[in-house]
């Protein structure tokens, strides 16, 4: 932890050198929740605090045709969320221009260079795959670079959640610290702030209401039961859990838990919820992240970025609802096409190619993991990314094998890949699938 502070300290110094010498800068990141908050932590500094001009271009991920784009360049590039992996193949990249890599995942190997201010907490010690994410990366470094504003140690909690990290473990909880997170124990569902109440209990899945969780019906007669309207009387509007008054979400909590009376653990409805605004709009950090996610996944990542940066134009509700209906689709899919789902000894691989859009895939692996569709402790969703390439993804369920290191191993003859502990994400050319299974099916059961 200490050597990951001090490399901070160091490099934002140089930073701030390179800042004052190059007025123009390109900046990339990750579509992803975390990509998304780490560009727009990114551009708020450059904005706000370096006053420096920048064009931010957001990638599902630094393929060749990106890294050629960044060669053709003489631009000095920030790579946030992305490019730890892949250093051997920036290495022309880092001899034409300045490139400053802020990530968090796995990296490949070392480089010093004087071209090159690489920032990594794995490089460190420090878990880079539960304890900080890019954002976190990208908020810490900055601050070193007199950044200052508990608003963009939220936004760097927002791509933390969006990877699955904890927020009360090591970094992640000395930015919540900082941050303007408001933190409360709240009904462990869903969607506080985003969806109608009935919907939230209907899809309550981390735990059980009799009756109610997967019941629309049963979810709507509980809430007439309770006296709790279902929409604003004055708006039409349906209402959300935080629209509920403290004495209707009482009722509401000790009417969940009277329904689960016959269960282990009736009160085990709680969890944390880390809330905060950005302009007028409150979400809790869930919330946020799945917005930056869809808003990725669906083409829009300026919408999330705008929405980041209190300049939302009510397109993300949008964006949102499309991705939601594409998601639905997706699973609707699996269900009804077992021909194409492989089962083996730990691993369920989704050959989805065509059905599910490669920006989805990853997204439907989490969801699949996280509903335990399938009682497997790997999740493969493979998907076409163009007419030649496969983009895999995957989710683990199993500490002991690094999904990341083995998949980049399983791809490397025919494709590239990395990630984390138990994420990871690939692209390989099309006629390697039975190979790549194959590799990924005997490294699993080494
Ligand atoms: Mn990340």
């Amino acid at each position: 932890m200490k050597e990951f502070k001090k490399a901070l300290t160091m490099e934002a110094k140089r930073f701030k050198k390179w800042l004052k010498s190059e007025s123009k800068w390109e900046v990339y990141s990750h579509l992803d929740a975390d990509g998304i908050s780490s560009a727009a932590i990114m551009i708020n500094y450059l904005k706000n605090y370096s006053m420096n001009q920048f064009r931010l271009r957001i990638v599902q991920q630094l393929d060749d045709e990106v890294i050629k784009e960044i060669e053709k360049s003489k631009l000095p590039t920030i790579l946030c969320d992305l490019g730890t992996g892949q250093l051997s193949r920036l290495k022309k990249a880092i001899n034409n221009n300045k490139i400053v890599i802020l990530d968090h995942h796995q990296p490949e190997k070392l480089l010093n260079h004087d071209n090159l201010i690489h920032i990594n907490p794995c490089l460190h010690g420090v878990d880079g795959s539960k304890t900080i994410s890019a954002s976190g990366v990208i908020y810490l470094f900055l601050k070193e670079a007199g950044l200052n504003n508990p608003l963009m140690a939220s936004i760097a909690l927002i791509g933390a959640k969006g990877d699955g990290q904890d927020m009360k473990a090591g970094l992640n909880y000395q930015i919540l610290k900082q941050s303007s997170i408001k933190e409360r124990k709240d009904l462990n569902v869903y969607g506080h702030n985003l969806r109608p109440v009935h919907k939230v209990l209907e899809y309550s899945n981390d735990y059980e209401i009799p009756g109610i969780t997967g019941n629309e019906t049963n979810a709507v007669m509980m809430l007439q039961e309770l006296g709790i309207k279902l929409k604003n009387e004055e708006t039409g509007e349906w209402r959300t859990l935080s629209d509920l008054t403290s004495n209707e979400k009482q009722r509401l909590i000790s009417g969940v838990i009277i329904k689960r009376k016959n269960l282990d653990n009736p009160e085990d409805v709680f969890k944390t919820v880390y809330e905060f605004n950005i302009g007028l709009i409150k979400n809790n950090l869930e919330e946020w992240s799945s917005m930056l996610n869809a808003c990725g996944r669906m083409d829009k990542p300026s919408t999330g970025i705008s929405l980041l940066m209190e300049e939302d134009d009510g397109e993300v509700s949008t964006v949102l609802s499309k991705y939601r209906r594409e998601l639905a689709g997706a699973l609707r899919w699996i269900n009804e096409n077992k021909d194409k789902i492989l089962l083996t000894n730990k691993a369920v691989y989704i050959k989805a190619h065509s059905a599910i859009p490669f920006k989805l895939i990853g997204t439907i692996c989490s969801i699949t993991a996280i509903n335990s569709l399938f009682d497997k402790e790997f999740i493969i969703g493979i998907s076409e990314k163009n007419s030649h390439e496969l983009k895999i993804s995957v989710r683990s369920r199993n500490d002991e094998l690094n999904t990341g290191l083995i998949l980049r191993q399983a791809v490397k003859e025919f494709g590239q890949g990395g990630g984390h502990l138990r994420v990871g994400g690939a692209v390989i050319k099309k006629e390697y699938e039975a190979e790549f299974i194959s590799n990924f099916e005997r490294l699993l059961n080494s």
